[in-house]
């Protein structure tokens, strides 16, 4: 009997000590496991008296229920002693004051972008917009483009799957849908987000653009270049700056020309332009008889570039902000 009551009080001391689940798990075995000391003890009842066995029955039971009580309140101990070292670990003083989140800004070519609407607003013209999904009839038919053009292959442009819709190649069908909607005099530009497929140094398959439209009875080429030197020397503030009007082609106008600007002591191309096709005037249903008028497209991203001395277009679209913040 004494026996007993020794390994009950060796085993509570041993439990009372071990801070570990696992450890007091293992210390559990060596008591009331397989050949634990207490079922030493209970194969002695056979030994015994018979007489005597109910009391030593009892008097081992008892044992038990105190080792499984020290035990349950030693695991208890551990958890919550766990419980609160990881309170302690993961405290947060939700008192402290934010950290503030920063003043943002605008991105480069959207600051070119806003400039460029300023100038053309105060020439008169208004800020028309519209969708960059759009359908090949408003993006090339109605333009006069050839159906074996190859801005309609997929090569060059990207179709929607269906081919229903496809990402608009120039901002040209905010122009149609915008002398749909509207009666001359016409006067409006066009900025946005064009797609084509292309991708290097100097093309991303997204870039910028902006249209101008300005159709009324005896809009002329004169008018043309007067507006459209006036507004690059007017962006890049220099009166010195010269523009150059080299014939070119389009499908949508006729005469055609591409935009040279003296930059550094050689020609850079700015963009196109040149006076509506009749054939774009009759597609949206206006008399090309009375009614005559120029158009123009300009890189957004190529007039960003030369204004801020940026030399690759494909950090316009990284949006790191070691290069954005350069802006603010
Ligand atoms: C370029 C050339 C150009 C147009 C765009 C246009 C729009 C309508 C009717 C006729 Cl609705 N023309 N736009 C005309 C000539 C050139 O863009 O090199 N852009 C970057």
């Amino acid at each position: 009997m004494q026996d007993l009551e020794a390994i009950v009080q060796e085993a509570i001391a041993l439990f009372a000590g071990i801070e570990d689940a696992d450890l007091l798990e293992q210390a559990k075995a060596r008591y009331l496991g397989r050949s634990g000391a207490l079922r030493d003890a209970e194969k002695s009842l056979a030994r015994l008296a018979p007489a005597e066995r109910p009391v030593f029955g009892s008097r081992l039971n008892a044992a038990k229920q105190r080792l499984e009580t020290a035990l349950r309140e030693q695991r208890d101990r551990i958890q919550s002693r766990r419980l609160e070292a990881r309170l302690r670990e993961e405290s947060l003083d939700v008192t402290l004051p934010g950290r503030g989140s920063g003043t943002g800004g605008l991105h480069p070519v959207t600051r070119t972008c806003e400039r460029i609407e300023r100038l053309f607003r105060s020439m008169g013209f208004a800020v028309a917009d519209g969708p960059e999904i759009e359908t090949d009839y408003y993006t090339f038919t109605a333009l006069n483009q050839p159906e074996n053009h190859p801005a309609r292959s997929m090569h060059d442009t990207f179709y929607l799957a269906g081919g229903a819709h496809l990402l608009r190649t120039h901002t040209s069908p905010i122009q149609i849908r915008y002398m749909e909607a509207h009666r001359p005099p016409i006067k409006t530009i066009a900025p946005g987000r064009v797609y084509r497929v292309d991708s290097d140094a100097t093309h991303s398959p997204m870039f910028h653009q902006i249209e101008g439209l300005w159709v009324d009875e005896s809009v002329n080429f004169a008018d043309l270049k007067g507006v459209l030197i006036d507004f690059m020397k007017r962006f890049f503030e220099s009166d010195e700056l010269q523009v150059r009007f080299r014939p070119s082609f389009f499908p949508f106008t006729e005469p055609s020309a591409e935009i040279d600007m003296s930059f550094g002591g050689s020609w850079l191309e700015m963009g196109g332009a040149g006076m509506v096709h009749p054939h774009v005037l009759r597609n949206v249903g206006i008399d090309s008889e009375k009614f005559q008028g120029f158009a123009f497209g300009l890189g957004l991203d190529r007039l960003t570039m030369l204004r801020y001395g940026v030399n690759d277009l494909r950090l316009f679209f990284e949006n790191d902000l070691r290069f954005l913040k350069q802006f603010n």
